[in-house]
């Protein structure tokens, strides 16, 4: 059986990784393809409960090394448990973001050094990086209205403006670091257009 193959969806707050999850999902078992959903932070039980300590806006303040220690040590449990057990098994995984969330928001929006991300992805990951990477791109401003009209907003959605100019930043380098894994996605059009370029991209990818 061959291996599952591994896709991620990332992009700052209120993109419409959410929305345009359940879409991929569709268009890939369409095409015939066995495919499970999950996230991160989160995935397993315990993943789940360190989501919502680093979520929660109430906390005591988290320290930089704490928050980035808490993201690791769900992505620990969501590989071991889930995502490498999945893709064994020849089943897809499509996953609302991963490790490249880590360099955006720990990396650019907390100024942890890219070096420090690294060792911890590959101490965490070994070789496990995604096939192909989404990434969803609007302008902040745009994320953060969709965001607000959605729900109450979490501990990182009430961060300042400009962390999540840094984050949005620290994603299109990863992208440019990156070419043949991540694609850019333009987040600010019309969802059937958001569709089509997704459509074009992974039909890319099958072939
Ligand atoms: N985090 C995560 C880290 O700091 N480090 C890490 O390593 C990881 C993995 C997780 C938080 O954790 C942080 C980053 C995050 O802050 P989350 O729930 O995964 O939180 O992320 P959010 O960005 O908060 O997810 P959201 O659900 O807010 O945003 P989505 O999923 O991008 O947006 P979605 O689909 O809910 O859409 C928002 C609204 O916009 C509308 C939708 O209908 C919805 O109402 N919409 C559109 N409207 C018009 N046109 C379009 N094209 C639209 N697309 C969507």
């Amino acid at each position: 059986m061959p291996r599952g193959k591994f896709i991620t969806l990332e992009g700052g707050e209120g993109v419409g990784k959410t929305t345009n999850l359940a879409f991929i999902e569709n268009y890939l078992k369409l095409h015939n393809i066995p495919v499970s959903v999950t996230r991160e932070p989160g995935g397993t039980a315990l993943a789940e409960k360190i989501r919502k300590l680093l979520l929660d806006k109430d906390s005591e303040a988290i320290s930089e090394h704490a928050e980035l220690l808490m993201v690791f040590a769900a992505r620990a449990q969501h590989i071991k448990h889930v995502i490498e057990p999945t893709l064994a098994n020849g089943t897809w995984v499509l996953c609302d973001r991963f490790t490249d969330a880590t360099y955006a928001y720990q990396g650019g929006g907390r100024n942890m050094k890219n070096s420090t991300i690294e060792w911890l992805e590959n101490l965490v990951q070994g070789i496990l990086r995604p096939d192909l990477t989404l990434l969803l791109d609007a302008p902040v401003e745009i994320g953060l209205e969709r965001a607000k009209l959605r729900s109450n907003l979490d501990r990182f959605e009430s961060e300042k403006i400009n962390f999540f100019e840094q984050v949005r930043r620290a994603y299109l380098l990863q992208a440019e670091l990156h070419p043949n894994r991540i694609k850019v996605i333009k987040a600010n059009q019309a969802l059937i257009d958001v569709e089509n370029e997704l459509i074009n991209v992974i039909g890319n990818f099958l072939r």
